[in-house]
């Protein structure tokens, strides 16, 4: 070796760490549009991120629907086109019909990552679908359903009803017609009258407009509202030790704010009366029967969908 290559080879040696402790930018979408409450609180927390994390690792907002339509962002994580998405398991089912499984939990994920749960989703996440599951953002309040047309008791025959896959099996035993459409389409779908009502969580109509076509909100709400933070597996692998601990520290950070639903729930609800929107409301004991339905519909299309895995979810995910 001559010395100019021993001191160009040390140089390389030195400058090594320097390389290693590089920042690494991930690009994150989401499956909501931009203006939800989703993505502003996404947006705030990846600020957060981004200032701590400074030197370590990088989020860099590519955007929602528009960059990538929200029944293709669990493709594009699988295939590494994008490295993390804001997504509900729902919006993926097309990778593996588990992801649904998220909206049955009973139990929160703080208690999912103390129960087995966590590593439960990890691997099947991991081996269906190439991507880390990282955590899970909201929860902590149910979907209901909104319509147009009073209905007296839970029978929603002869009405159309968007759906997507949170609520399809649902409220087909309930007798409606589904329409499947991603969440930028109700809009229109309810202008034209091509819909009589859809499934949503208690809260974000007023994020989409929908308040303006919406006469009725179905209480009680069913399942619970879940939205996740998902990433490609091989870009979870190439993060170093130190972007790693950063990141899991943000997300359990972010997690940690998941009482902030519960909240919001009673305000969305309060500014749903406020614009007229009215409560059908069941008997009690109907009430009870529609909320069990609704599990047991749901649960029985994921394990019947997946035998494998679906029964070992029930298990972590269920009291
Ligand atoms: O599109 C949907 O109605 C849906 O399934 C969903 C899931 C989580 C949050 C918001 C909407």
């Amino acid at each position: 070796m001559s010395k100019h290559a021993i001191v160009t080879a040390m140089a390389v040696a030195l400058a090594a760490p320097a390389v290693m402790a590089q920042e690494v930018t991930l690009k994150v979408v989401s499956a909501f549009a931009e203006n939800t409450v989703y993505v502003k609180r996404l947006e705030s927390w990846m600020q957060k991120v981004n200032a701590e994390g400074k030197g370590v690792l990088k989020l860099n907002f590519i955007g929602g629907p528009r960059a990538v339509p929200s029944f293709e962002v669990g493709n594009a994580v699988k295939t590494g086109v994008v490295d993390i998405a804001m997504s509900p398991g729902a919006f993926y089912t097309n990778l593996m019909p588990e992801a649904d499984a998220l909206k049955l939990a009973q139990i929160p994920i703080a208690e999912q990552r103390r129960n087995g749960a966590f590593e439960v989703i990890n691997k099947i996440w991991n081996e269906k679908a190439n991507m880390a599951y990282l955590g899970r953002i909201v929860e902590n309040r149910s979907f209901h359903l909104y319509l147009n047309k009073k209905i007296d008791k839970p029978d929603l025959t002869g009405l159309k009803v968007r759906a997507s896959p949170t609520y399809r099996d649902f409220f087909q035993a309930l007798g409606a017609q589904i329409v499947a459409t991603a969440p930028g389409e109700v809009y229109t779908a309810l202008e034209r009258g091509v819909v009589d009502g859809y499934g949503w969580p208690i809260g974000g109509i007023f994020d989409m407009g929908w308040q303006e076509k919406t006469r009725y909100r179905v209480d009680p709400g069913f399942y619970n509202d879940e939205v996740s933070l998902v990433m490609n597996l091989d870009a979870w692998k190439r993060l170093t030790p130190q972007q790693r601990e950063m990141l899991q520290r943000q997300v359990l950070a972010f997690e940690s704010q998941n009482d902030f639903w519960s909240q919001d729930a009673a305000n969305e609800r309060a500014r749903q009366a406020r614009v007229g929107i009215q409560t059908i409301s069941f008997s009690p004991a109907e009430a009870t029967a529609y909320r069990e339905k609704a599990d047991a519909i749901g649960w029985a299309a994921i394990i019947k969908a997946a035998p494998e895995s679906g029964p070992k979810l029930k298990a972590v995910l269920t009291k």
